[in-house]
């Protein structure tokens, strides 16, 4: 019996979530989307066979058809939705940010830990990107010794007008909140969001490029460039510098070719094209999990600390100065 799927949200991310499940994930099928451009919702439900649409994105939550739920909504909306999913003990996959602050996220939290197992899984899915996967594997082997820092670049090629110096950090930088968490296996204890003098290339008031600084528990450091206008493509590199050595991912060394008096490789034009098949990955064992009523992946406390970290980084940004990241702990809330 497959996993009857569910989206809210067939924007960018959602409508290739839809294909996605709809075409290469074994054991699912996509019953029902939402959204609020009903328009758009039903053109995609058409173009794919058996799947209605649900004006009402808790209306498809509740849903008897709908067994499992992926929330592509914007972060605004997650809260209330990530609420009704645990309402109704349904396995959701919920694309980031978990929610637009520390203390909503917190709430989600613990609304899941009262239902008494893990329902959600967020979706950082540069956990699943063979090549992130690789570089922790090397880490947490030991072979370099210790991890010292980490350098990395996250270039988008254009974002769209609504995407304000906020959401650089609450939509693109919080990748590399959860990348260093994961890979040092530590929470971030303090963040400085520097901003150089922007591109001409964004709207007045928009802070582009960005250039971060998170501290870690156990004294070790990450840095990041996050620059969404970059007009060249989209990239993604993280190099981890270790005692014995260094290790780098993301340097696109692809096919390497040679035409017409130059020589290089492509570029991708976004995030959907370098991770596709880190998002393959990722849905595939949530649905895998999800059949078992479980989740495989990043969970609400790492919703709720990338959270806490990025409320941190919006107050730096604005400040102009590091600020210490207020999270309960663990214990606090998870027993
Ligand atoms: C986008 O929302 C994503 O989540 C991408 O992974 C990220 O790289 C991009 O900067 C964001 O705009």
């Amino acid at each position: 019996q497959d996993l009857r799927v569910g989206i809210i949200g067939v924007g960018m991310m959602g409508a290739d979530h839809a294909e996605r499940v709809a075409s290469r994930i074994s054991g699912a099928r996509l019953v029902a989307v939402s959204d609020p451009d009903v328009a758009r919702a039903t053109a995609l439900a058409t173009a794919l066979d058996g799947v209605r649409v649900i004006d009402d994105p808790l209306a498809l939550v509740g849903d008897a058809e709908v067994d499992a739920v992926i929330i592509a909504s914007p972060g605004f909306a997650h809260a209330e939705q990530l609420m009704a999913c645990l309402e109704h003990g349904k396995p959701v996959l919920c694309e980031k940010p978990l929610t637009m602050d520390a203390e909503s996220s917190l709430r989600v939290v613990e609304a899941e830990h009262k239902v008494g197992r893990p329902l959600i899984q967020v979706g950082f899915m540069r956990r699943f990107d063979p090549e992130y996967a690789a570089l922790k594997q090397l880490l947490d082997s030991g072979e370099l010794g210790r991890t010292l820092l980490l350098h990395n670049v996250h270039r988008n090629k254009t974002v769209p007008e609504t995407f304000r110096s906020e959401m650089i950090v609450r939509d693109s930088l919080v990748h590399e909140v959860d990348v260093a968490r994961w890979l040092f296996d530590d929470e971030i204890v303090r963040i400085t969001v520097h901003a150089p003098t922007p591109t001409s290339l964004v709207g007045e008031g928009v802070l582009d490029p960005q250039f971060a600084v998170f501290e870690m528990a156990n004294g070790a450091i990450a840095d990041v460039e996050v620059f969404v206008n970059f007009q060249v493509g989209y990239e993604v590199r993280c190099e981890a510098v270790a005692e014995q050595g260094s290790a780098a991912i993301g340097l696109g060394v692809d096919v390497l070719t040679k035409k017409a008096g130059h020589w290089g490789g492509a570029v991708p034009d976004d995030f959907r094209v370098r991770f596709g098949l880190a998002y393959d990955i990722e849905v595939q064992r949530w649905v895998n999990a999800a059949a078992k009523g479980e989740i495989d992946g990043p969970t609400a406390w790492d919703g709720y600390a990338a959270a806490a970290v990025c409320t941190a980084g919006v107050q730096s940004l604005q400040e102009r100065r590091p600020v210490e990241v207020e999270m309960v702990r663990r214990s606090e809330v998870l027993g």
